[in-house]
């Protein structure tokens, strides 16, 4: 099995670390998928990762999926509650991380236009849209360890993601300074050795994207 990932990407860090944590062995190939020759069109048609390339030859794409996927095909350990009110309360978290990662992106791709041609209501409502998110995220996880009952399931590890993501990505933000339970939560979480094998760096992004 192979992940085809990227250095910075909260979407394929969330995958490496459900990988790491089941103790199941893949490749890993990392490529920066913004630019033009990435190879990540030759999997997946809509040129994003992570793309999990399994040993048949198939290509799973969408983060999302792709967790289900390793969840439902390697189900040990279990990284989702089996109780059905903790599991869909895990899909919540799941979605208002993957909500934040969207957000930044776009935030992200909007600040790396000319100063010119950057648009201050978009920025502003992706803004809005993240901060909104992590004060959703510290009022909702509070003081707990985990996000969802007394171990770590793929609500943490989806959480994390953007947390990480956000600190390359946009330090300005001061996530940790403006939303300490969070903060407490993140480094909690990263002294786990799955979180320390997948610390987000930035990549070059070489060719114009936007
Ligand atoms: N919803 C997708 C988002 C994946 C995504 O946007 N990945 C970025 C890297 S962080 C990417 O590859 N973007 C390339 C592009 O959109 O062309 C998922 O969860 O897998």
């Amino acid at each position: 099995m192979k992940l085809i990932s990227a250095t910075p990407s909260p979407y394929a860090r969330k995958v490496r670390i459900q990988l790491i944590e089941k103790g199941i062995p893949f490749e890993l190939v990392t490529e920066v998928p913004w630019n033009s020759d990435t190879t990540v069109p030759l999997y997946n048609p809509l040129e994003k990762v992570p793309v999990l390339l399994l040993d048949d030859g198939r290509a799973v794409y969408e983060s999302a999926f792709i967790l289900e996927w390793i969840e439902r095909t390697h189900p040990q350990p279990p990284l989702m509650p089996t109780d059905d009110a903790a599991y869909l309360e895990a899909r919540r978290f799941m979605v208002l991380a993957d909500g934040i990662c969207d957000a930044g992106l776009l935030l992200f791709f909007e600040r790396a236009r000319e100063p010119a041609h950057q648009s201050q209501p978009w920025m502003a409502r992706q803004l809005r849209k993240i901060e909104g998110g992590l004060a959703a995220l510290e009022r909702d996880i509070g003081e707990r360890a985990f996000a969802v009952g007394d171990r770590l399931s793929l609500a943490d590890i989806s959480v994390a993601a953007p947390l990480g993501w956000l600190k390359v990505r946009a330090p300005d933000l001061d996530w940790p300074g403006r939303f300490p339970g969070l903060a407490a939560y993140y480094e909690r979480l990263s002294q786990r050795e799955s979180f320390k094998a997948t610390v987000p760096y930035a990549q070059v992004l070489r060719d114009k994207v936007v």
